[in-house]
């Protein structure tokens, strides 16, 4: 699959304060080689642009929305109310509640309109654009190999770490100065 064909993914975002954040998403999803166009709208603050914005992004092919937004985060839910393309939230960390109230706007969805939502902030975008390569993987058996291979290394890098420790050399001995020579 070529990361540079039409997108497969949408990355939306409620403002380009989330940008540092959903950063995160567009780098998972060239490591997967899948193709994305990353587009800022704000269901509060332009709601007609919101819905013209997902109608024609599905139009064009768009097969899974991730969408980071903060505060009373609506973005993503609206984005599920117009499309039935799956659709990943991903609430930001920031302001007086540090992202919970994003968390909560963000999964409290009533019946009828899902949304996958991640865990707060970047660890969340990272998250949301490897549950989008593996929505995507169903129908493409590449994709599902590339998957395979960043689960192995994700699997080997714990390994790594365990025999770092033990052998006095982990990062929990480096910061306790006691990094072997
Ligand atoms: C939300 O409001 C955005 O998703 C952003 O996280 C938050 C703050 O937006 P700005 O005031 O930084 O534009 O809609």
């Amino acid at each position: 699959m070529e990361a540079s064909g039409r997108p497969l993914v949408a990355i939306l975002m409620g403002s380009d304060s989330d940008y540092p954040t959903m950063r995160e998403t567009e780098s998972m999803l060239t490591e997967f080689g899948i193709p994305y166009v990353t587009r800022i709208s704000s269901a509060h603050r332009a709601p007609k642009k919101t819905t013209a914005l997902i109608e024609s992004l599905e139009a064009e092919g768009v097969e899974v929305f991730v969408i980071g937004a903060g505060l009373a985060a609506h973005l993503a839910g609206a984005a599920a109310s117009v499309s039935t393309r799956p659709v990943i939230g991903v609430p930001m960390e920031g302001g007086s509640l540090r992202g919970l109230d994003a968390l909560y706007s963000i999964v409290q969805m009533p019946s009828g309109v899902p949304v996958a939502t991640m865990s707060i902030g970047k660890a969340g975008a990272r998250n949301a654009a490897i549950l989008a390569a593996e929505i995507l993987a169903l129908a493409r058996p590449a994709l599902r190999d590339r998957l395979r291979v960043f689960k192995d290394a994700l699997e080997r890098s714990v390994e790594e770490k365990d025999r770092e420790l033990s052998s006095g050399q982990g990062r929990g001995a480096a910061e306790r100065g006691e990094e072997k020579a």
